[in-house]
């Protein structure tokens, strides 16, 4: 099929960007990388007026570290990212992008055009909740910052407004004592995840805290302390932490693995993918923050 007729507009600033769509009066639409939006477009399940193609604006063109964060301008690439030595400061990132469709894709493919497009089973929406990444979102009044926690409100859903251009993305830089692990299940390399979990551990002066979230799993990435099962493990387990998670992740796999079944995989084989993943991430990321903050040699 192809795509219903509409305008196109390519502004050269973001004052123009955002005077553009705001001109559109919400039948507009920005196009990044175009590897969601067009096929949506040839399926005419999105019919907008006119497409507001931010690619020539020099100012959402920007990658680099500042006060504790990588900060990703709007038009980044996901291959750049990959290739990217600063992008080593957020190791989640070049743990999760490889399992972002094909490189063909993210060779076009933007992070924030991912982050917007709030896919429930995507793996950079997910990355973004578990490190609780900071968004900028700039319309005709200007810019805010929104927590990637407050962002996603459902499936293909966010706080963004008809107006609003997702201007940036900024990721906390890890921190000495962190570790992190990243797993999914689908059913091909570069399909969406079946079931998907990122984990973050820290160790601190005796201390340890964890968060985990679930992709693929709810209708969008849903994300938990899980500092006490991953604590009852470490009491248990004499050993192997990934095992012992198993019983204690068990009640928090029933909690966020909430997607009906579907042609692929019923509920609970979701539940099932969901705590053995995340039982190993958690184990791996527990061992890795050890290693990070020196209690054990890398
Ligand atoms: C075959 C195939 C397989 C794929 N597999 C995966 C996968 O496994 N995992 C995955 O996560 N994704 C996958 N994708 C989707 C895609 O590659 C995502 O990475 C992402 O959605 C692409 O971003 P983009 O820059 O191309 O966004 P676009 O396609 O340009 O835009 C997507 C949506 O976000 C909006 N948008 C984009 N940028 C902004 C912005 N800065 N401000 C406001 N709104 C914006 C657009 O209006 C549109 O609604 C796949 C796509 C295809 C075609």
């Amino acid at each position: 099929m192809k795509a219903a007729p509409f305008a196109y507009v390519r502004p050269s600033s973001l004052p123009d960007a955002i005077a553009e769509l705001a001109s559109t009066g919400g039948g507009g639409k920005v196009i990044a990388g175009g590897q969601s939006l067009v096929p949506v477009l040839a399926m005419r399940l999105a019919r907008p007026e006119t497409l507001v193609d931010i690619t020539s604006v020099p100012e959402l063109d920007h990658l680099g570290v500042a006060g504790g964060y990588l900060e990703i301008g709007a038009t980044v690439r996901q291959r750049r990212i990959e290739r990217d030595p600063v992008s080593a400061a957020v190791p989640l990132l070049g743990m999760a992008l490889p399992w972002v469709g094909h490189r063909e894709l993210r060779s076009r493919g933007t992070v924030c055009g991912s982050l917007a497009h709030a896919d429930p089973a995507a793996e950079l929406p997910a990355v973004a909740c578990c490190l609780n990444a900071e968004l900028t979102v700039t319309g005709p009044g200007g810019a805010r910052r929104v927590p990637a926690r407050e962002f996603f409100s459902g499936a293909m859903t966010t706080a963004l407004g008809a107006d609003d251009i997702l201007t940036a993305v900024r990721f906390p830089v890890a921190a000495a004592g962190e570790g992190f692990g990243f797993a999914e299940i689908a059913r091909r390399h570069g399909d969406f995840a079946l079931a998907g979990v990122v984990a973050r551990v820290r160790v601190r002066g005796g201390e340890t805290d964890a968060e985990l979230t679930g992709f693929g799993v709810s209708d969008r990435p849903v994300t938990r302390s899980v500092s006490g099962e991953l604590a009852a493990a470490l009491n248990e387990s004499g050993g192997d932490v990934s095992r012992a998670l198993s019983g204690p992740l068990t009640a928090v796999a029933e909690e966020l693995v909430d997607t009906e079944g579907d042609a692929h995989a019923s509920r609970d084989y979701r539940r099932r993918l969901f705590r053995t993943l995340a039982g190993r991430e958690l184990g791996k990321a527990y061992e890795r923050a050890r290693k990070s903050a020196g209690e054990v040699d890398s």
